[in-house]
């Protein structure tokens, strides 16, 4: 599974490059930046295109959080992120709200920046264990760490583990993968490039050999 994280501040960027990469990518991922700076209604625009995770990694009251959850799914999303770290009864109430629009959720577990060690990685595996409690139907991983990977996902086999950091952030592909990943996020690498169709199919073509 190759994720895009379309991580530009135009709308005009965000979906000429969507819709270029759109045939290599299986997902899109919004993020803050995106839709602070382009408005929500992109994230309809791109659900067109391909099927979006809102990656708006809640971390709130209950009540907030599924407010949260809601616009996404009200905008077409297919999944949203959530901070694993926030609790049970968030990611309850998010799960709640994405059963009722029929979407997914996907609990951060440790972030794949050096700070994802200060205070998230101690937690990791009882974060995963909640999400597969609450029911979540996946969870994001560092790329940047495939040693951890392998120990989610033996955590929770039956969970889809999907990894940012890879490329700018120095994880890599075939690591990421053997590691039992099943999915990468990959945003500066293919929306800088100097041809991010290219650079998407390649990758795609990637994935594709070692996941044979
Ligand atoms: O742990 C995480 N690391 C991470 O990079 C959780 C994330 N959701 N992300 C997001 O993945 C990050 O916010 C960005 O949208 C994307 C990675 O992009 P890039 O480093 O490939 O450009």
């Amino acid at each position: 599974m190759l994720i895009l994280a379309l991580d530009v501040l135009e709308r005009d960027v965000a979906l000429d490059v969507a819709r270029k990469c759109g045939e290599y990518v299986d997902f899109i991922k919004v993020n803050y930046p995106l839709v602070l700076s382009a408005g929500i209604d992109v994230v309809s625009e791109l659900s067109e295109i391909r099927p979006v995770i809102a990656d708006f990694k809640i971390a709130d009251i209950p009540y907030t959080a599924s407010l949260i959850a809601d616009i996404a799914f009200r905008h077409g999303v297919r999944a949203v992120i959530a901070h694993g770290f926030a609790g049970s009864d968030m990611l309850r109430a998010v799960r709640d709200v994405a059963d009722r629009h029929g979407g997914e959720v996907y609990a951060v577990t440790e972030l794949s920046s050096q700070g994802g060690r200060e205070f998230m990685t101690r937690h990791t595996l009882e974060i995963v264990d909640v999400a597969k409690e609450v029911g979540c139907d996946g969870l994001i991983a560092p790329a940047t760490r495939p040693e951890r990977i392998a120990e989610i996902k033996k955590r929770a086999e039956n969970l889809r583990v999907i990894c940012p950091g890879v490329g700018a952030q120095g994880g890599r592909l075939e690591d990421v993968l053997k590691a039992g990943a099943d999915g990468i996020i990959v945003g500066r690498t293919i929306y800088q490039s100097e041809d991010p169709a290219r650079t998407a199919r390649e990758i795609r073509e990637r994935i594709d050999g070692l996941m044979k």
